[in-house]
C-alpha cells in the first residue's frame, strides 16, 4: 500500500469522497488521487516521493511556481505583526490600487475570500442595482459553486455528470437563463423577450473550466451591446483569467469593458482571496454605502493580501507574460504538430500560459462539442502522463496552468512527456 492510498483510504472515511473540492478525486480520469506533501517551483512531490512537473499550479494561482521565496517572504513578514485584525488594514488599500491599475475596467474593488464569494456577490449586485432578476448565463461556464449559477455548469459539476446540483430551488433556478456560448442570436432572443427582466449577464470570457474556449469573433462584443442597451451589467468571470491571460485579464487583451469583474486565485498568490470590481456607480451600491449587503470576517486579510500583493508585483515588475506565451507556445504547437504527423484529432487552445488537450477533431466551442470530445483517450493520455512524471488536470475540462518557474528546462522535459505519450496512444 503506498502512502497515498493508506491516507485516502483515512480521508473516506472522514471527508465526502476523501477530498475536500470534487474534481480533485479523480473520478473523472478513474483511479485514486495522490496527497501531495510539498511543492517547489514547478514541481509537486507526492506523499510517495514522486516528483511531478506540474500543470495544475493549484487550479490557476500559482503563476509564479510553488512556495515562490518573494511571496514567501511577504507572508512571513506580514506573519509577525497579526494574523487577522477585524478593521481596515494597510495592505487593503495597496491591494485596491494594484489592481484599478492592473485592471482595465476597476473603479472600485471589493475584497471577498473565495471566487465563489465574488460571483456571487456580482449576481446579487447587478439584481440590486437594476432592481431585476434574471441572469443570462452560459452553458459550460463555471462561477462556483453559487446556487443561482450551478446550472448547466462546468469543472467538478461537469466532470461529475452533474452540471446541475442537487438542493437549488426551482423558483431561483427559474431566474437563470442558459443559453449556449458563442451563439449571440440566443442572447438577442432573450433580451427581446425579457430584456426589461434582465439584471445581468455572467460569463468567463474565455471558457476554461470545460477545457479552453475561445469566444468567436465579435461575440464578446455584441454581449456588451446588448447590456448597454437594455441596462444590463455586464459580469466577466475573470477568476481564472485575470492577471493570467494578460495583466489586465481578458477584458485588456481583447478590448471590451464589463460593468463588473469577479476575480481570484492569482491575487491571492495562494493564499484564499476573490475579489468583485468594477464601475464606482455600481460598486457603490454595496453596504455601508448602498442597499446590497456583503460581508466577511476574513476579508482583506493581511496574510492573504500580503501574499496576493507580492504576486501582483512580480507580474509588474517582471516580463512574465512574454516568457510564459512563449512556454504555452512551445507545449501547444509540440503536441499539435505531434498529432498532426499522427493523423490523430486532438485541438490545443492556448492563450499565454493556458492550454487545453481536445481529443476532437474539430475545434471546441461549446459545451456540447467539449462534451463529445473523447473522454477515454483523454483518460489514458492523463494516466500515461501522471506515470512519467507530468501531471495534467484530472479531467478533460478543465485547464492546464504553466508558472514562470516552469523554465525552459522543466518545459522541454514535459514537452518530451507530452508528445511521446501522444504517440503510444
Ligand atoms: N474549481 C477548480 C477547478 N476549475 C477546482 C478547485 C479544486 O479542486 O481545488
Amino acid at each position: 500500500m503506498t502512502v497515498s492510498s493508506d491516507l485516502f483510504t483515512r480521508a473516506q472515511e472522514l471527508i465526502p469522497g476523501g477530498v475536500n473540492s470534487p474534481v480533485r478525486a479523480f473520478r473523472s480520469v478513474g483511479g485514486a488521487p495522490f496527497f501531495t506533501k510539498k511543492a517547489h517551483g514547478a514541481t509537486l512531490t507526492t506523499a510517495d516521493n514522486q516528483e511531478l512537473i506540474d500543470f495544475v499550479c493549484t487550479w490557476g494561482p500559482a503563476i509564479h511556481g510553488h512556495n515562490n521565496p518573494i511571496i514567501r517572504e511577504a507572508i512571513s513578514d506580514a506573519l509577525f505583526k497579526g494574523t487577522s485584525f477585524g478593521t481596515p488594514n494597510p495592505y487593503e488599500v495597496e491591494m485596491a490600487e494594484l489592481i484599478a491599475k492592473m485592471v482595465p475596467s476597476v473603479e472600485k474593488v471589493r475584497m471577498v475570500n473565495s471566487g465563489t464569494e465574488a460571483t456571487m456577490t456580482a449576481i446579487r449586485l447587478a439584481r440590486g442595482y437594476t432592481k431585476r432578476d434574471k441572469i443570462i448565463k452560459f452553458a459550460g461556464c463555471y462561477h462556483g459553486h453559487v446556487d443561482s449559477l450551478l446550472i448547466a455548469a462546468g469543472s467538478g459539476a461537469l466532470t461529475l455528470g452533474k452540471p446541475d446540483s442537487a438542493g437549488i430551488p426551482e423558483s431561483l433556478a427559474k431566474e437563470t437563463i442558459v443559453l449556449p456560448f458563442n451563439d449571440l442570436s440566443k442572447v438577442e432572443e432573450a433580451f427581446a423577450n425579457y430584456g426589461e427582466q434582465i439584471a445581468g449577464i455572467i460569463l468567463e470570457p474565455f471558457p476554461a473550466n470545460v477545457g479552453l474556449i475561445f469566444p468567436e469573433s465579435g461575440y464578446l462584443q455584441g454581449l456588451r451591446n446588448l447590456c448597454t442597451k437594455y441596462g444590463s451589467v455586464l459580469i466577466f468571470d475573470e477568476v481564472m483569467t485575470g492577471f493570467r491571460v494578460s495583466a489586465g485579464g481578458v477584458q485588456e487583451h481583447v478590448g471590451i469593458t464589463p460593468d463588473l469583474t469577479a476575480l481570484g486565485k492569482i491575487i491571492g498568490g495562494g493564499l484564499p482571496v476573490g475579489a468583485l470590481g468594477g464601475k464606482a456607480e455600481i460598486m457603490d451600491y454595496l453596504a455601508p454605502l448602498g442597499p446590497v449587503y456583503q460581508a466577511g470576517t476574513l476579508s482583506g486579510n493581511p496574510l492573504a493580501m500580503a501574499a496576493g500583493i507580492s504576486s501582483l508585483k512580480l507580474l509588474l515588475e517582471t516580463d512574465a507574460y512574454a516568457s510564459l506565451e512563449k512556454m504555452g507556445k512551445q507545449i501547444a504547437t509540440a503536441i499539435a504538430d505531434t498529432a498532426k504527423e499522427l493523423g490523430m484529432p486532438v485541438q490545443v487552445p492556448q492563450v499565454g500560459s493556458m492550454f487545453c488537450v481536445y481529443f476532437s477533431e474539430k475545434t471546441v466551442a461549446n459545451l456540447d462539442d467539449a462534451i463529445a470530445t473523447d473522454t477515454e483517450r483523454f483518460n489514458k493520455y492523463f494516466h500515461r502522463c501522471l506515470d512519467k512524471g507530468v501531471y495534467l488536470p484530472p479531467s478533460k475540462y478543465e485547464a492546464n496552468f504553466i508558472s514562470t518557474a516552469h523554465q525552459q528546462g522543466a518545459i522541454d522535459q514535459a514537452t518530451d512527456i507530452l508528445t511521446q505519450t501522444l504517440r503510444e496512444l
